[in-house]
């Protein structure tokens, strides 16, 4: 029996094929022989709509022109060496591989170095990742899937799992059955509202406000853990002494809900002993989005709901290895192996790679390289497995940076995104079924990835980056010889780690595929947090309003994510029928009262406009808050709409949060 993993979410289900199907793996913990309509359609797209050429041309005005990968990655090669490693950029995903991501990493920070090397989790988990540092030291998430069936309560906050992370809503729709309770907070009443015991429509923004209002009342009733907080935990007294400095009737009117709803809610929690939140966009793709990480947190620490079963803040990994990513350093901000860039780890990674050209500051971020590009200080951009000017925000800025950017490389499975018109090379690779490896998924399990196609002749995206280091001089450093060589090696690296977490030295390439290794599992719950003094940080927030605000002109806040049977970009799941049926791609949900106002019905075509943009789309009227309106990620064109406000210190954009007008055409 053939076994693989998925390579679409965060989830991360096994699969095996049998009789030429793909279907979910029984005996595998995570998804126990389930899986998702997406995840085993994935035998039909190893074939289709790929990208099977090398191609170049010299202007994106100009056809592209067959070309070789020795040719395309020489030149490549000769133009890296002819420009300021400052002026070079590497545009990563967290849907590679481990194996991908480590060569890509090692050969922009350690080699041409440049720190230049961000990824598509920049839009994704960052605000997670800053949130869980400062809080608890380390970008550590301390929850297992299999909490879930220990929890009495999870809170699903800002997060669609019935769409994003269907498996896991399975898992909860269980437990549920079991006795625990789910609360759901959104201001769409989604899917996974349907199955809420509780479901909070607070409106857009407002997460900051019902966070400080619930540990408000906690405090006032006194139903916290004194115990915990005293032995685990900084800055209690002044976190506690301005929280209740807060108006609770400004925090009501502000979250938009009654104080009865926000009662049951209060009672619910207090009465639970075990409590998971989960949370993914509608927190992190926000201007606070580490400002609404840190108020999830500082719950978890005063309530004490953390580090046991079945508790604990769970930042849901939206893509399948995001996770992997932060770990091997793919983000401009991280060096390697959850080592920063300070004086001793700079030291330690050089030593490791044998190398005297390794980069020693934090990089540009996503955004930040094409804003950098817009500047004409960005001379090459090399992209794998993402598509960035279709998925950044304010699109039109976002195309017209591109064209400024002299050698724009993309590193492809699938042919049409929407980067390969503003690309010079297109380098084709193999996707799933064909590739080989690891990845990591939201409970830090790895996993082997198995291929089990022939690749014909086509690289893996590791490989092509090995190549380009070679044909760059350094030999010896990119001279791998399989996935495993390139595991065996970060594996080795991961024992720099300060992270006393981060055991993944211990994981054996081999016996992954039948017994996955799950990293950090024997350490965290000690207590012991990985922060100066070991303690908790609370942390007091207020919500700031940051965002766009609806006016006269745009009344309407405009939030957008995804569909069920849809991934992103569509390259693979549009093209095949049986998956286009669960919705339409490019729709927009409009409350029926803000329809009547319209004058508009179910079915009609509107034009969006932002301050940036406009789209076309048809409308469904649904369950969302008034004066919100909700259009998905596979609408083409949604990112000609969106905020390019950054978080500052995560640089997460502002995607869940533009002021947009409604015109009926
Ligand atoms: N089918 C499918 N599954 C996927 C993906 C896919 O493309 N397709 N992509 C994967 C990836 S990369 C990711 S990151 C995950 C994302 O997983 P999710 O974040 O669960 O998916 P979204 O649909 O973006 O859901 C975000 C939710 O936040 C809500 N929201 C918007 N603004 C606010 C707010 O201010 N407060 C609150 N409380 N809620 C708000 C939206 O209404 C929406 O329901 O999904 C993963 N899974
Ligand atoms: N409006 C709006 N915009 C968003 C979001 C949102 O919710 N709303 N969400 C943001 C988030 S969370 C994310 S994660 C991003 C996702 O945005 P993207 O990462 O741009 O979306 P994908 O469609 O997943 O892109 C993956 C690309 O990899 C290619 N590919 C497939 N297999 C392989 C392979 O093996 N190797 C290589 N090299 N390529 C391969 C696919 O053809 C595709 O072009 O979008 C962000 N943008
Ligand atoms: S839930 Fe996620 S990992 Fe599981 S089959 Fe579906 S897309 Fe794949
Ligand atoms: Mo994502």
């Amino acid at each position: 029996m053939k076994q693989t993993v998925c390579a679409y979410c965060g989830v991360g289900c096994k699969l095996e094929i049998t009789n030429g199907a793909l279907k979910g793996l029984k005996c595998y913990p995570v998804n126990a022989g389930m899986s998702c309509a997406k995840g085993i359609s994935q035998l039909k797209t190893i074939y289709k709509n790929r990208v099977l050429e090398v191609k170049k041309r010299d202007s994106i005005s100009d056809q592209f022109e067959k070309s070789s990968y020795e040719d395309s990655l020489k030149y490549i090669a000769e133009k890296i060496k002819g420009t300021n490693p400052k002026r070079v950029g590497f545009y990563l995903s967290g849907q590679m591989l481990n194996e991908d991501y480590y060569v890509a990493n090692k050969l922009a920070k350690g080699f041409i170095g440049t720190s230049n090397c961000d990824t598509n989790s920049r839009t994704c988990m960052a605000s997670a990742v800053v949130g869980y540092k400062k809080s608890f030291g380390a970008d550590f998430v301390p929850v297992r899937i299999t909490d879930i069936d220990h929890a009495n309560l999870i809170i699903i906050i800002g997060s669609n799992p019935a769409e994003a992370h269907v498996v896991l809503h399975n898992k909860i729709k269980k437990a549920q059955k079991n006795g625990m309770k789910v609360v759901v907070i959104d201001p769409r009443f989604t899917m996974t509202a349907s199955i809420a015991d509780i479901y909070i429509p607070l409106r857009v923004g407002t997460d900051i406000d019902l966070l400080n209002f619930l540990a408000q009342e906690l405090i006032k009733s006194d139903n916290i853990d004194r115990e915990f907080i005293e032995k685990h935990s900084n800055n209690f007294d002044e976190y506690r002494d301005k929280i209740l400095l807060l108006d609770s009737d400004i925090l009501l009117e502000s979250i938009g809900i009654d104080r009865e709803l926000f009662k049951h809610f209060y009672e619910l929690f207090v009465q639970s002993d075990n409590i998971i939140t989960a949370w993914t966009m509608g927190l992190n793709q926000s201007v606070q989005g580490v400002d609404k990480n840190l108020a999830v947190n500082n719950l978890h620490i005063i309530t004490g709901q953390i580090n046991k079963k079945g508790s604990g803040p769970f930042s849901l990994t939206g893509q399948p290895n995001a996770m992997g990513g932060r770990e091997v350093g793919g983000l401009s901000t991280a060096l390697a192996v959850h080592l920063d860039f300070d004086e001793d780890s700079c030291d330690k990674v050089s030593k490791f790679w044998n190398t005297n050209r390794l980069t020693k500051q934090h990089g540009f971020t996503a955004y930040e390289m094409i804003q950098q590009a817009e500047k004409e200080e960005l001379d090459i951009l090399i992209i794998a497995h993402t598509d960035p000017i279709y998925h950044l925000p304010n699109r039109h800025f976002v195309e017209a940076s591109f064209k400024k950017i002299g050698l724009v490389v993309e590193i492809n499975a699938y042919s049409g995104s929407a980067t390969s018109s503003y690309a010079h090379i297109q380098l084709p690779v193999v996707p799933f079924g064909q590739k080989d490896g690891t990845q990591t998924n939201m409970d830090r399990t790895i996993t082997r990835v198995k291929s089990f196609e022939p690749k014909d002749g086509i690289l893996q995206d590791w490989e092509i980056f090995a190549r380009l280091g070679q044909y760059l001089g350094y030999e010896d450093a990119f001279n791998f010889k399989d996935s495993q060589e390139v595991f065996e090696e970060y594996k080795e690296m991961t024992r720099l780690s300060i992270n006393q977490h981060l055991n993944i030295f211990e994981a054996n390439y081999q016996s992954l595929e039948k017994s996955p290794f799950v990293w950090g599992e024997d350490t965290y719950k000690e207590n012991r947090f990985l922060t100066s003094n070991k303690k908790a940080n609370l942390f007091f927030i207020q919500n700031d309003n940051l965002s766009e605000e609806p006016n006269k002109d745009y009344p309407y806040l405009f939030i957008t994510g995804r569909t069920r049977d849809q991934w992103h970009t569509g390259t693979k799941t549009a093209q095949l029928k049986s998956l286009l049926k669960h919705k339409a791609l490019e729709f927009v949900v409009i409350n029926c009262l803000d329809a009547e106002e319209l004058n508009i019905s179910d079915g009609d075509v509107v034009e969006v406009h932002s301050r940036r943009g406009k789209l076309r789309a048809k409308v469904i009227i649904a369950k969302i808050n008034r004066k919100t309106i909700f259009i998905p990620i596979s609408h083409k064109e949604v990112n000609y709409l969106t905020d390019d406000k950054l978080d500052p210190l995560s640089k997460e954009p502002d995607y869940n949060h533009s002021a947009v007008s409604i015109i009926k055409v």
